[in-house]
């Protein structure tokens, strides 16, 4: 297996590879989309596709078109959730918002461009193993994954009851309910993506899916503890937004001191999950430690 570092690279030296060319008219649409891809980002989700592909004995080569539709699909979240009509952010990643250099026509639309670039990009792939029916079956699997998870019952719904949830009682039940679907779930798509595409069997990807639920929620609890206590410069975007919108988070129905808590027992969950695996799962054990200690 490769460091996270050189996943990270392979992604950034081909992030940009699978967004097909616009006519000349919609010039605007594919620069404000590469804009936001390119301005920044820890890679990590198709940094763990990569990954889990490898691990499981799968070609990364393969992988990389979902690894990179998946950048596209947390991108698209990303440009879609700093709108006025959403978090109404102006800094992300550090620098300006894809709506405050091109405007909220355009960001809404490469928001829209790169979702939809992501499914074309994966049935594509689907196509074209269409003359090997266990290969097609991997993709199929993969790509399914990727978009359910990125769904309504997923992601876009996690986000739908934190937008509605925001003005609501502090309430633990709709607090776990977000941070399983609107990142848990997207942290959990590109392991278990990475391991169907390489023929993983169901105990690994049971296994597998344990540990990213597990640091999918501590990274929702720890990005709610920076929202607290984090540096703004650090982060790249203001922090105490959730208390600003009177947001229902862990740290506020919990406390502080019970997220750090909670943050420690997830994330030795996660790693528990892969016990059995000893050595050979060090990529996965020395990145929830990471991700437990990450400052952004
Ligand atoms: C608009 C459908 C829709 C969904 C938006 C992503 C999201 C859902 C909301 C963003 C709010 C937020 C900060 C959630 C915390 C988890 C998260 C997705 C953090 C950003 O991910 P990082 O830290 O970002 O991996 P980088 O920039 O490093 O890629």
């Amino acid at each position: 297996m490769l460091s996270f570092d050189d996943y990270r690279t392979i992604i950034n030296e081909h992030l940009t590879d699978f967004i097909p060319e616009t006519d000349s008219k919609a010039a605007v649409l594919s620069e404000s989309m590469k804009y936001s891809l390119r301005v920044g980002g820890k890679r990590l989700r198709p940094a763990l596709l990569l990954a889990s592909c490898d691990f499981a004995g799968g070609d990364i080569g393969q992988a990389l078109p979902y690894a990179c539709s998946l950048e596209y699909i947390h991108t698209y979240s990303l440009i879609h959730d700093d709108l006025p009509a959403m978090d109404n952010d102006d800094l992300r990643r550090g620098k300006p918002t894809n709506h405050k250099v091109y405007g909220e026509d355009i960001a809404i639309l490469a928001g829209d461009g790169l979702l939809n670039t992501a499914a074309e990009v994966m049935t594509g792939e689907v196509l074209r193993h269409s003359g090997d029916l266990i290969g097609m079956t991997r993709h199929a699997s993969a790509a399914h994954e990727i978009m359910s998870r990125a769904g309504i019952r997923g992601m876009i719904g996690g986000q739908t009851a934190d937008v509605k949830g925001e003005y609501m009682e502090a309430n633990a039940d709709l607090v776990r309910f977000i941070e399983l679907h609107k990142t848990a779930d997207l942290l959990t798509a590109p392991v278990r993506a990475g391991l169907m595409l390489a023929g993983a069997d169901d105990e690994m990807l049971n296994d597998f899916t344990s540990y990213a639920l597990n640091i999918g929620v501590a990274f929702q609890v720890l990005d709610d503890i920076l929202d607290f206590v984090g540096d703004e410069k650090l982060i790249g975007k203001k922090v105490g937004k959730d208390q600003d919108l009177g947001k229902c988070n862990y740290v506020c129905v919990h406390g502080l001191e019970a997220a750090m808590e909670e943050l420690h027992r997830l994330t030795s969950e996660a790693k528990l999950s892969l016990t059995k695996y000893g050595d050979d799962a060090s990529f996965f054990i020395s990145l929830a430690d990471q991700l437990e200690n990450r400052e952004y």
